[in-house]
């Protein structure tokens, strides 16, 4: 006997049914982007990716983590990978570096290949737009998540870490000013082509502007495999040129490869008359400020490794399918030799006891990271 449903209850039985889809699709938690679920199956899918609910984290052990950096000289950039590897480590993932020894080219085709190799997720460390704009784009289109340290890129989706080195550059210039008495010559070292060194300019050029008595007298600087030997050469000369006590006040050295090598220089010129200021600090560094007969007495820095260890954390937000931001700007601590222990050397590890807010940032942790012990 055939039964009629009638308008009500098909309205009910409807009803139910849509109730059911919905609360399965919620709980399947679909999504579209951000998540690498889906490479390997070629590049541009629009398969949606079935992954879990962001309160229980999906096993994110194992993944292949490619970190592409335009050069890896320098004990910045040594510290720098080491929290990198100590990160990915603590995620369980394995790590492949691409080191393109400045090259920019090379960097853009080693970009490519972690695109090509299928990734799981890949980091990228300097470089510029015209380096890594077609390599992000494709990372993106085959769902590979990017996260970058110190470009200038500006791709939505692609998160990019940075240094607050406009801040980094005033503190160190406003100690040079004042230590100067606002007046005095100067050697500044820096070089184009860099973003962070584009970013401590604009400070520079502020801080000239505003000390109309403080003259520049020589300015050079260049990045290569030897920067801290090529820079303490290139000082040597300068110091030659300029022998007299009080020709140059100090030398303010935008990155650390640079203050070395022109500490290293006046240092064996035995001139005692020339401080220099400047920007990063690795554990040969803090050796050199703690030295007092370092002409280099002041910097200031995030600690590379916490750069290293906050950028994986962003790559694997983006790995377990959370939101993130497209710009992520760490917070800078300015080091004075008069801060740190006369009596012994110690590491950067343990400059937190003599410099708050130095190392240990909590930076793009997450409450679901707390798995995976650090
Ligand atoms: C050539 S660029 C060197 C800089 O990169 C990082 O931002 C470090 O701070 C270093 O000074």
């Amino acid at each position: 006997m055939k039964q009629r449903i009638h308008g009500k209850q098909r309205f009910v039985v409807m009803l139910t049914l849509l109730l059911v889809l919905a609360a399965l699709v919620s709980a399947c938690g679909v999504k579209t982007a951000g998540s690498n679920e889906n490479a390997g199956k070629g590049a541009g899918t629009t398969e949606p990716v079935i992954e879990a609910p962001a309160d229980q984290p999906t096993d994110l052990k194992g993944k292949k983590i490619a970190l592409v950096m335009e050069f890896n000289s320098g004990t910045f950039s040594q510290q720098y990978l080491s929290g990198v590897k100590e990160e990915v480590e603590r995620f369980g993932g394995e790590l492949t570096t691409f080191v393109a020894e400045t090259d920019k080219s090379k960097m853009a085709s080693q970009l490519e290949m972690a695109v090509n190799q299928k990734f799981d997720g890949i980091l990228t460390d300097h470089g510029d737009a015209a380096t890594l704009t077609a390599g992000m784009n494709k990372a993106k289109q085959a769902n590979i998540p990017v996260v970058a340290f110190d470009a200038l890129v500006e791709i939505p989706g692609i998160t990019v870490v940075e240094q607050g080195d406009q801040k980094m550059a005033e503190m160190t210039l406003e100690q040079l000013a004042k230590d100067a008495g606002g007046k005095g010559n100067i050697v500044k070292i820096w070089t184009a082509g860099f973003a962070p060194m584009e970013r401590r300019q604009v400070a520079y050029e502020a801080f000239l502007k505003k000390y109309t008595d403080i003259k520049e007298i020589a300015a050079f600087g260049s990045v290569s495999s030897s920067t801290a030997l090529d820079t303490q050469a290139k000082m040597e000369a300068i110091l030659k040129q300029y022998p007299k006590e009080g020709d140059i006040t100090a030398v303010w050295a935008s990155y650390d490869e640079f203050a070395k090598g022109a500490a290293r220089a006046i240092q064996q010129a035995g001139r005692t008359d020339i401080k220099v200021y400047g920007i990063d600090m690795s554990d040969e560094d803090l050796q050199m400020l703690q030295d007092p007969k370092s002409p280099w007495i002041a910097s200031a820095a995030v600690d590379p490794k916490d750069i290293g260890r906050i950028q994986v954390r962003y790559l694997y937000q983006k790995l377990h399918g959370d939101q993130t931001e497209d710009k992520v700007i760490l917070e800078p601590v300015y080091v004075h030799r008069d801060t740190l222990p006369t009596d012994k050397q110690i590491s950067t590890d343990e400059l937190g006891q003599y410099v708050k807010g130095w190392g240990g940032s909590s930076q793009g942790e997450q409450d679901w990271m707390k798995e995976y012990k650090k």
